[in-house]
């Protein structure tokens, strides 16, 4: 929930009510908005958001029911939470239309003032712990970026709509290199770190109909849809080098990092391509950046078809399920900490192969 001041929406087309009820939200530190008749209390509602709505049921053209409705079949209005707050007819079928309409409470008039209140409070926390459930169920907790399950609700929401109407995306996974061996050299959380640092790195190169987010461990993954296929190389060019630049205090050493990255592109067709395949078709192009020694960018199209490395099952990115680890079996990195190199970046120099950095 917003941290601001909360606001309430009244909507009554009697004005001494609006005027009480006014007064009763604002004197419980709310910020209030006034509507008096049902088309107006919409427009305020999309445009301003309230955290809560009051709504008189009896008002001219559209009724109290009908603008609950409205409100509540549409997404920017939804989740906003509506009291009715009814005079004359708080009969039983009333109340039952109310509440078929969407309604979350239904109210009498004259008001209980303590009532109203507390009632609207109660609602508020129940906005409180529903988006908190929220976060949990959507977010990475220790990157704050969206988790592996809401990544792959944006590439399939990107490949629909590059079915329906030819709209292109790009898929980007990346890498952090020798992970491992910066968690063995300098820990953990120094890890942690790193890895948060490369997330706020990723959002900042995200617009807001981009996403980034973590599909687990060190691997994430940027859906850019409308993006072309060098719009995809080009942000994961960007991103591996402001990430290479960035000096990181280890201890007594000031260390570079790196992060290899694999990009598939889809323009509609083949139309049955799935959310798997898209991602695996990343991940043989992200193997394929490993392979040409790391913090560099290879491309899916550009690999050669019939060179397709064999990624040993449940070891790439493509499967669905959560994992909390996320070793690539396939890739092997011999670490001797006492060979260190402690001003060089931890990774190898970038393949000779690499066709992204021309
Ligand atoms: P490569 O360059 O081939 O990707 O090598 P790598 O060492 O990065 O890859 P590997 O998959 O062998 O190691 C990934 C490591 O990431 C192993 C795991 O312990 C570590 N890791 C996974 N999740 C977290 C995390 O949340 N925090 C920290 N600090 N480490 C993590
Ligand atoms: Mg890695
Ligand atoms: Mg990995």
């Amino acid at each position: 929930m917003r941290d601001e001041v909360q606001t309430i929406l009244v909507i009554d087309d009697d004005a001494s009510t609006r005027t009480l009820h006014q007064r009763l939200v604002q004197t419980a530190g709310f910020q209030v908005l006034v509507a008096e008749d049902g088309k107006r209390g919409i427009a305020l509602a999309e445009e301003f958001q309230p955290n809560v709505v009051l709504l008189d049921v009896s008002l001219p053209e559209v009724n109290g029911f009908e603008v609950c409705r409205h409100l509540k079949n549409q997404l920017s209005t939804a989740e906003i939470p509506v009291v009715f707050v009814t005079g004359t007819d708080a009969n039983p079928q009333t109340i039952k239309l109310g509440f078929d309409a969407g309604a979350d409470d239904f109210l009498q008039k004259p008001v209980n003032a303590a009532l109203l209140i507390a009632r609207v409070r109660v609602i508020l926390q129940q906005q409180a712990l529903r988006e908190a459930y929220r976060q949990l169920a959507t977010k990475d907790s220790l990157t704050g970026l969206i988790n592996r399950r809401q990544l792959f609700f944006g590439i399939t929401e990107a490949l629909m709509r590059g079915r329906k109407d030819g709209t292109s995306s790009a898929l980007v996974l990346a890498d952090l290199d020798k992970f491992k061996a910066i968690n063995d050299l300098y820990g953990h959380d120094f890890g942690d770190e790193v890895l948060v640092t490369f997330s706020r790195i990723l959002e900042r190169h995200v617009s807001r109909h981009e996403t980034a987010g973590r599909l687990g461990g060190e691997e994430f993954a940027l859906v850019l849809p409308g993006a072309g296929r060098e719009d995809g190389v080009r942000a994961a060019n960007r991103i591996r080098e402001v990430f290479s630049a960035i000096v990181f205090d280890a201890g007594s050493d000031a260390k570079h990092f790196t992060a290899s990255f694999g990009v598939a592109h889809f323009d509609g067709t083949p139309r049955n391509l799935d959310a798997d395949q898209f991602l695996k078709q990343a991940d043989l192009a992200l193997y394929a950046a490993k392979l040409a020694g790391r913090n560099c960018v290879k491309a899916f199209w550009e690999l050669d078809p019939n060179r397709l490395p064999t990624i040993a099952e449940g070891k790439g990115h493509t499967r669905t399920r959560n994992r909390s680890k996320t070793d690539r079996a396939y890739v092997h990195v011999d670490v001797d900490p006492s060979k260190a190199d402690n001003t060089a970046p931890i990774t190898g120099a970038p393949g000779s192969a690499d066709i992204s950095k021309s």
